[in-house]
């Protein structure tokens, strides 16, 4: 069974620590006024788990709503696209997937599977069940960090379809959306297409929920980061010491989720110091954005892509996209 493809990363100071590019983000992140740690960093083996838990949590509409969008739509829109590959950036443990998968092996194509995840214990396991429930598929996943320099496979068969899935595109900021969106578009021919899944705009306090659930799940999230720390750096966070905090950001249609400080504490972490933090002063662990079909044609303009199809479900709870060459 194949080992999933390492991306390299660059440079010779992530040759000589493992973690290097994690500890010069988390180095710069925890220096700024607003302290901020990237979200990538919520999906350790526990972190994924706990995600998996959100996706089933009543308050957490955008999976369900996703997926009954994804199940209604593929298996017509598959057979149109003539889809031979199926891309997935950020792919966890492949559930919506499936659907794509399903609808592909309907139109008698084998197909190629490349699932893209930074999480390397899930795309294995990912990587293994998919072999077995679709015999012939081939599945070839990628270690790697989308949110940095992201190079896409190439050879693949084409026509393809690029799919970033769960309104994940909501956790990059625009430009840093844009600059993926960017790369995606340097890959795709002509007859190549990218479905996005955006979580839309809405009441404020249907958002707030899904953010905080009442079984504090998504609290335990937010927390878990802090252990990533500690297991990858060798930190010394108490995340008891710390509350989550979600909200809604309406200037820039966003949920932010942070971790408030439990009175004034220090963390040491080597190679970097110790972190003071205020009573009260909070670390930003994420940007969730909530778009509409004007602000998804922004960024797609902005990346060269132009929605060819805008998929709202009935309660306008979310949306899926699809993306051509502009
Ligand atoms: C998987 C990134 C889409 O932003 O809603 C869930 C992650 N954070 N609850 C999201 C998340 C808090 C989720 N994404």
């Amino acid at each position: 069974m194949p080992e999933p493809f390492k991306q390299r990363t660059s440079g010779v100071a992530a040759l000589r620590h493992p973690n290097s590019r994690m500890l010069a983000e988390v180095a710069a992140g925890l220096s700024a006024p607003q302290k901020e740690l990237p979200p990538k960093y919520f999906y350790d083996h526990r972190g994924s788990e706990l995600f998996e838990e959100i996706t089933r949590l009543p308050e957490y509409y955008p999976t369900r709503a996703e997926r009954a969008l994804l199940q209604s739509w593929m298996p017509d829109l598959i057979p149109q696209l003539g889809t031979r590959t199926l891309i997935e950036l950020g792919a966890g443990s492949a559930g919506k997937s499936r659907i794509i998968l399903t609808a592909m092996r309907g139109t008698g194509v084998a197909g190629r599977y490349i699932p893209i995840d930074v999480s390397a214990s899930f795309l294995d396991q990912t990587a293994s069940r998919l072999r077995y429930e679709y015999p012939g598929l081939i599945v070839e996943p990628v270690v790697a960090d989308i949110a940095e320099d992201f190079v896409p496979p190439r050879d693949v068969d084409h026509p393809a379809l690029y799919a970033f899935l769960g309104g994940t595109i909501g956790n990059f900021y625009p430009p840093a959306a844009i600059r993926l969106l960017s790369h995606i578009r340097s890959a795709m021919k002509p007859e190549d297409r990218f479905l996005l899944g955006v979580d839309l705009r809405k009441d404020v306090r249907r958002v707030e929920a899904a953010y905080n659930d009442s079984a504090g799940v998504t609290a335990e999230f937010n927390r878990n980061m802090l252990l990533v720390l500690n297991h990858e750096l060798g930190a010394d966070f108490n995340p008891e010491n710390f509350r989550h905090l979600a909200f809604y950001e309406p200037v820039n249609h966003r949920i932010e989720m942070h971790l408030v400080s439990l009175g004034a504490q220090e963390v040491g972490i080597p190679g970097i110091g110790v972190i003071h933090f205020r009573d009260g002063e909070s670390i930003r662990t994420e940007v969730s954005c909530k778009h509409d079909q004007g602000s998804v044609a922004e960024l797609f303009a902005a990346a060269g892509l132009e929605i060819e199809f805008w998929r709202p479900d009935a309660e306008a709870l979310f949306a899926l996209v699809i993306g051509s060459l502009a």
